[in-house]
């Protein structure tokens, strides 16, 4: 977030588009896009993975367009506790263990409690949503995550009428992770409503099988209308809170981040102008939709909202 322009993405990131197409005709015409894509991707026949692949039902809040591929994806990361060089979590991250995990869910809750983590894997169906994820870097891509929404384990713990938002925080382990640039625990909010709405997702998923660690394994936050930071990976508490949390990147650089985040192409970064982005795999710039392109969905949370004063 610091380092990176969009500039710096190495030409090895790019593919070439007919590459994309042929991808995108073979998962249109096979139908069940997903199983059969992982295949291709993976080089390796379908039921050689069949016993690492997640039980998923499609969603309608998909987004039909072209997946990126599978290496970007999971080569290609934010996870600064790993290094901030973009493939240094996938580098670093086998160090985390994911197993045996647990997620508190505390604070301003009727019944508060400790979820295993392969519980919460049985909490809800696991639904296959593809999203897309903008960078407040300007890179975007568009990812088919595994997850249930992030309501369906609030309802389990029962919110307070005092509770108004949502804190996450994050594993932070110094053996293992960095200890400079920001200030550690990671840790991200929501508002309530926010927290509640239908495309928040948690995700435990990419690409049909579970996260890898430098996705955020074991369970990691997706909020596809806000930037991409504001989807904590390898979450351990989930807090009510009454008052607003505060945001790891918010603590950094106030000017720059945020609690709001959602993603805006007339209000700009100090750094950089949000109006389009690059999808990873692409050469050209795209304009960037409002809310991300969520706005149906979600413009109703901020009405009245001045969005450049509540960036
Ligand atoms: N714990 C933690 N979560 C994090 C980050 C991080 O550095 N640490 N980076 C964020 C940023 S800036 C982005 S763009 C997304 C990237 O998710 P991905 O690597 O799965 O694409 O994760 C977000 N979640
Ligand atoms: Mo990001």
């Amino acid at each position: 977030m610091l380092i990176h322009k969009p500039a710096d993405v190495p030409p090895s990131e790019i593919t070439p588009r007919s590459l994309f197409e042929r991808r995108r005709n073979f998962l249109a015409r096979s139908g069940t896009g997903l199983v059969a894509g992982a295949a291709l991707w993976h080089g390796l026949p379908g039921a050689a993975r069949a016993s690492t692949r997640l039980q998923t039902v499609p969603s309608a809040l998909s987004t039909t367009e072209p997946l990126s591929e599978r290496d970007a994806v999971t080569g290609y990361n934010n996870f600064y506790e790993f290094g901030t060089d973009k493939a240094d979590p996938a580098r670093n991250a086998h160090k985390m263990e994911v197993r045996p995990w647990t997620v508190r869910v505390e604070g301003l809750v009727g019944k508060p409690r400790r979820f295993d983590i392969d519980e919460l894997l049985r909490l809800a169906p696991l639904e296959e949503r593809i999203y897309r994820l903008r960078c407040v870097e300007g890179w975007s891509m568009v990812v088919p995550w595994v997850g249930f929404p992030l309501a369906a384990l609030l309802k389990e713990v029962e919110p307070l009428g005092s509770a108004k938002y949502v804190e996450f925080v994050t594993h932070y382990d110094p053996k293992i992770m960095i200890r400079d640039v920001l200030d550690w625990p990671y840790t991200e909010g929501l508002r309530l409503d926010e927290a509640l709405h239908p495309l928040t997702l948690l995700a435990v998923g990419v690409y049909g099988e579970a996260l890898p660690k430098q996705n955020g394994a074991p369970l990691r936050l997706v909020v596809p209308w806000k930037y991409g930071f504001k989807s904590a990976k390898s979450i351990v508490t989930i807090r009510l809170t009454e008052k607003e949390p505060a945001t790891a990147w918010n603590k950094f650089a106030p000017q720059e981040y945020g609690f709001y985040s959602n993603v805006n192409p007339e209000v700009r970064h100090p750094r950089w102008s949000q109006a389009t982005e690059r999808r990873i795999g692409e050469l050209r710039k795209r304009p960037t939709q409002m809310f991300n392109g969520y706005a149906e969905q979600v413009a109703s949370l901020y009405q009245g909202m001045d969005l450049k004063k509540f960036y």
